[in-house]
C-alpha cells in the first residue's frame, strides 16, 4: 500500500494489549495517534514516532479509524459516550473483551449515532500481536471489515463472523471457556498427584500428550451435539458416571478438592436422572444447552 493510502489510525487505551496494537499499526506504516487515561504509558510509543493526543477528542479527530482497547465494557462506554459527536462517520473497532450483549448494545448505540462499528475479539497475548499465530475475530460492520482488512491483518489473522456485532465475542468467550475448563481439569489432576508429592512438571509431561490424544474425539462429540442423537454402542453415561464418581471419591480420599470433577458429575447426573444413562457421554451437552431454570 502506498504511503498516501495508509489510513491514519487512533488507538484509545495503552495497556499491554493497546500498546502492542498501536506499535504494530505504526510499524505497518499507518500514521498512528494514541490516547490513554494515564499519559505516561505512551512514552515508549512516542519515542518511536507515534503521536500522543492531548485528549480523547483530539485523538479521535486525528483518524477515520479508532481502535478501542480498554479494560472492559464500562470503561469503553465511559470513554466513548462523551465522544459521540466526534466519532460520527468514523469506524470504531472495539477489541476490548466484552459479552455479546454488551457488544450488541455498543453497536446499537454507535449505529444510532452514525458511527460505523466493528467488534473485535483477540485470541492472542500482546507478544503475539503482528505474528501469524495471532487470531482476531470480528463482527459488525461488513463495510468496515472489508475496507480495512489489510490494516486489521497487520495485527494477525482476521476473520469476520457476520453483521451481528455480538458474534465475535460469543466465539471468543466460547473458546476461552473451553480453555479455562481444560486448565481447571489439569489443575484437578495435578492436585491429586501432588497429594503424593508428585511434581506438577512430571504430571503435565503426561497430561499434555494425553489431552492431545483425546482431541481426536472432538469431531465425534460435535456430531452428537449437532444431531441430538446420543445413542452409542460403546461407553454409556452410566459407565462414565461410575468413572467420574470414582475420580471424585479418589480425590476425597487423597484430601484434595472435588469442585472441578463435581461439575462434571452434575452434568452427568442430570441426564442419568432423566433416564438417558444408556446414551453416550456427549449427552452432557444437553445439561449445558438446557440448564435448569432458576427457581
Ligand atoms: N493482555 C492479554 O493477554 C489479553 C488477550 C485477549 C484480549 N485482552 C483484552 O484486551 C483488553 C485490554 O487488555 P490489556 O492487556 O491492555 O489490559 P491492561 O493492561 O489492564 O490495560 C487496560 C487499559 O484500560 C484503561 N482503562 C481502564 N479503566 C479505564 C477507564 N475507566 N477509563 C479509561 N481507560 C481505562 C487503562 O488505562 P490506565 O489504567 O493506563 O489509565 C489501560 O489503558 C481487555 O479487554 C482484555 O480482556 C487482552
Amino acid at each position: 500500500m502506498s504511503e498516501q493510502h495508509r489510513t491514519p489510525v487512533t488507538v484509545l487505551g495503552l495497556g499491554a494489549m493497546g500498546r502492542a496494537i498501536a506499535d504494530t499499526i505504526h510499524r505497518g506504516g499507518h500514521p498512528t495517534t494514541v490516547w490513554n487515561r494515564t499519559a505516561g504509558r505512551a512514552d515508549s510509543l512516542v519515542a518511536k514516532g507515534v503521536a500522543l493526543a492531548a485528549d480523547p477528542v483530539a485523538a479521535v479527530e486525528a483518524s477515520p479509524v479508532v481502535v478501542v482497547c480498554l479494560l472492559d465494557d464500562e470503561s469503553v462506554r465511559g470513554t466513548l459516550t462523551p465522544l459521540v459527536d466526534v466519532l460520527a462517520g468514523r469506524l470504531v473497532v472495539n477489541v476490548t473483551t466484552v459479552t455479546p450483549k454488551q457488544a450488541r448494545q455498543t453497536s446499537a448505540w454507535a449505529v444510532e449515532h452514525g458511527i460505523h462499528y466493528l467488534d473485535g475479539a483477540i485470541m492472542a497475548t500482546p507478544e503475539m500481536i503482528g505474528l501469524p499465530v495471532a487470531s482476531l475475530l470480528y463482527s459488525g460492520s461488513r463495510e468496515g471489515f472489508d475496507t480495512h482488512r489489510e490494516l486489521l491483518e497487520l495485527l494477525g489473522g482476521a476473520r469476520w463472523f457476520g453483521t451481528d456485532a455480538g458474534l465475535a465475542s460469543l466465539y471468543d468467550l466460547a473458546l476461552l471457556g473451553s480453555m479455562y475448563s481444560m486448565f481447571a481439569g489439569v489443575a484437578q489432576g495435578a492436585a491429586m498427584v501432588a497429594s503424593e508429592g508428585v511434581a506438577a512438571a512430571e504430571f503435565v509431561a503426561m497430561a499434555g500428550p494425553w489431552i492431545d490424544a483425546m482431541l481426536s474425539a472432538l469431531p465425534y462429540h460435535a456430531e452428537y451435539y449437532d444431531s441430538g442423537d446420543y445413542t452409542t454402542e460403546v461407553q454409556s453415561l452410566d459407565f462414565n458416571k461410575a468413572a467420574v464418581d470414582t475420580i471424585a471419591e479418589a480425590a476425597r480420599d487423597q484430601g484434595v478438592g472435588t469442585d472441578v470433577v463435581a461439575a462434571v458429575q452434575t452434568l452427568i447426573d442430570r441426564q442419568v436422572a432423566a433416564g438417558h444413562g444408556k446414551d453416550g457421554f456427549a449427552r452432557i451437552f444437553e445439561s449445558i444447552r438446557r440448564p435448569i431454570p432458576p427457581a
